[in-house]
């Protein structure tokens, strides 16, 4: 394969213009929009050369997610909608920190290490969100996919999870879905339709909600399923695109501060599902009567979700295993309410999707979320392959209808990676089934008080863990005084880690109460200022 154009293009059209380091994070390079430009043309030639070495559509989406609007990025979707494979990670960085001479080199490497036939046409999908920069930045993948004279079909404006659903529908033969747009709504809605088939309101359930779009993807895509499910639930829209996108509302804004989006109004008891910037994460907010918020997050949609699966298979009189796993922010409530009360094994795996993905393999059903609300479900085979068989076998009497609502259950969920519409379907369809409203799902269990703090420091690599970033290794001493912290308070469990979408330290703290929860977090931020090479002010005791 001749690389000349690929250098070329580089030099006179997307030359390099950062000279720091950058690494291929949980989720792909982000970074401020404008020094994007060249990351975007190599990952447009990266693309091409990983659908040549798998042989199948690669996909491409440029998104910053829920990070500010000025931010973008860019991730890669494998063959059958995972994330890119690790060693790809690393030909991603190699290839994006290379002079722009030294593309050609990289490039030749990655072809012979990989034993790639060029001969080939490479075809890529491509999608992006609604950032002001994404249409250029889409341009410069474009250009690097077009100097390696690749095939490329352009989704447009859509969310993260379409991407892994239609690259995945294309790779499969259509065996997963119609490879289109249309086709993932088609899919998720018919299937919810059947399972709701019993009418709309049911006990404590009112088919009524208010979706937080963040002024993003999410709020276009809602925009179609809201068509598409007329007569079975009442969508009122807000922050559908007017404002800042990601600013004071969405999933990440309510997570994190624990406050009702803006422009939603201040409605008692009503749901409010909000999404994030690319429409792969979900929250669920409410406001009692005294105005008092509440937040449901991706832990209490995996208890949902494998409280429901359970009676599905006890129904079904399936013998399928099921599992759910988890990452050191769950709140440890959640975590004793699956084990103990549910009884069903819980795993916790490092944060990002393909940590917990990964781990979720191991059992024929798994659900996986972060408490961020970035989360599905994923069966294997054999647990497919038994759901369809017995969902059709009229011979079961009543444990067909078990077996056929599990199956219906396999198409609202996008198996493929979290999606926030498709997750908040889901839930929908169980708190229809329990005929709960969200007050009756939030009696579940009470949370323990937690804290979120980011610490800045002047090198957050100094900062290393293991056992699923629960225990800190580096620098040497800090978990020692960690665990000492976290012993005087009743309760008490504390962790930090480095973030891989921002040059941050992040602290997680939970205790009995939330003022003894910000002391706990504020002092362990305290420590690792102290310990890790803080830089700038102290961090504050939250209020
Ligand atoms: C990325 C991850 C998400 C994780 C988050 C943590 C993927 C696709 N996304 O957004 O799962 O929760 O990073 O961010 O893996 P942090 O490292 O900054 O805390
Ligand atoms: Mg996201």
């Amino acid at each position: 394969m001749d690389f000349s154009k690929a250098v070329s293009v580089a030099k006179d059209e997307y030359p390099k213009t950062v000279e720091k380091t950058i690494k291929y994070g949980t989720a792909g390079f982000r970074s401020k929009a404008e020094e994007l430009d060249f990351v975007m043309y190599r990952m447009g030639l990266l693309a091409s050369l990983r659908s040549l070495n798998k042989k199948a559509v690669i996909g491409v989406v440029i998104t910053a997610s829920h990070n500010p609007e000025c931010d973008n990025g860019v991730k890669l979707v494998d063959p059958m909608g995972e994330m890119l494979a690790q060693e790809w990670e690393v030909y991603a960085t190699d290839l994006v920190n290379a002079k722009d001479e030294g593309i050609a080199d990289v490039l030749k490497n990655i072809v012979k290490e990989c034993k790639i036939d060029t001969s080939k046409e490479p075809f890529i999908f491509i999608g992006r969100d609604t950032r002001p920069s994404s249409d250029r930045l889409r341009d410069a993948v474009l250009a690097g996919a077009n100097a390696l004279n690749a095939k490329v079909k352009d989704f447009g404006i859509v969310s993260t999870p379409v991407i892994h659903f239609v690259v995945t529908c294309h790779n499969d033969g259509g065996k997963y879905g119609e490879p289109t747009e249309d086709g993932y709504y088609k899919k998720m809605t018919q299937a919810f339709k059947k399972l709701r088939s019993s009418g709309t309101t049911v006990g404590n359930y009112k088919p009524d909600i208010y979706f937080d779009g963040a002024n993003g993807v999410g709020a276009l895509m809602m925009a179609e399923i809201a068509k598409l499910l007329e007569g079975d639930m009442n969508i009122e829209m807000y922050n559908t695109g007017d404002g800042v996108l990601n600013h004071e509302c969405g999933a990440d804004f309510v997570k994190v501060q624990q406050r009702w989006p803006n422009n939603v109004p201040k409605t008692v008891s009503k749901r409010c599902v909000s999404v994030d910037g690319d429409a792969d994460r979900v929250i669920y907010s409410y406001l009692d009567e005294d105005k008092r918020y509440h937040m449901l997050d991706g832990d209490r949609i995996a208890t949902l979700y494998a409280g429901y699966i359970q009676e599905l298979l006890t129904v079904s009189g399936l013998d399928l295993s099921l599992g759910l796993v988890q990452t050191a922010y769950a709140n440890g409530a959640s975590t004793e309410y699956i084990n103990k009360k549910l009884g069903v094994p819980v795993g916790c795996a490092k944060t990002g999707v393909k940590h917990v993905h990964h781990l979720a393999l191991q059992y024929d059903i798994g659900v996986y979320f972060e408490a961020n609300g970035h989360g599905t479900i994923i069966f294997s085979k054999k647990g497919r392959e038994t759901i369809r068989a017995a969902a059709n076998d009229a011979s079961l009497g009543a444990k067909q209808a078990g077996a056929a609502r599990l199956a219906d259950v396999m198409d609202i969920i996008n198996e493929t990676v979290g999606d926030a519409i498709s997750d908040m379907l889901l839930v929908e369809t169980v708190l229809h089934a329990r005929g709960w409203s969200i007050e009756d799902w939030k009696k579940t269990y009470t949370d323990l008080p937690n804290r979120q703090m980011k610490v800045s420091v002047a090198d957050r690599a100094v900062i290393t863990t293991t056992d699923a970033e629960r225990v800190c290794v580096t620098p040497e001493g800090l978990q020692e005084t960690i665990n000492k912290l976290v012993s005087s308070y009743p309760k008490g469990r504390a962790f930090v880690r480095p973030s891989g979408t921002e040059d941050i330290v992040r602290v997680y703290a939970e205790a009995a109460t939330q003022k003894e929860t910000d002391e706990l977090a504020h002092k362990v931020a305290c420590a690792v200022f102290e310990q890790a090479g803080g830089v700038g002010q102290l961090p504050k005791l939250p209020h």
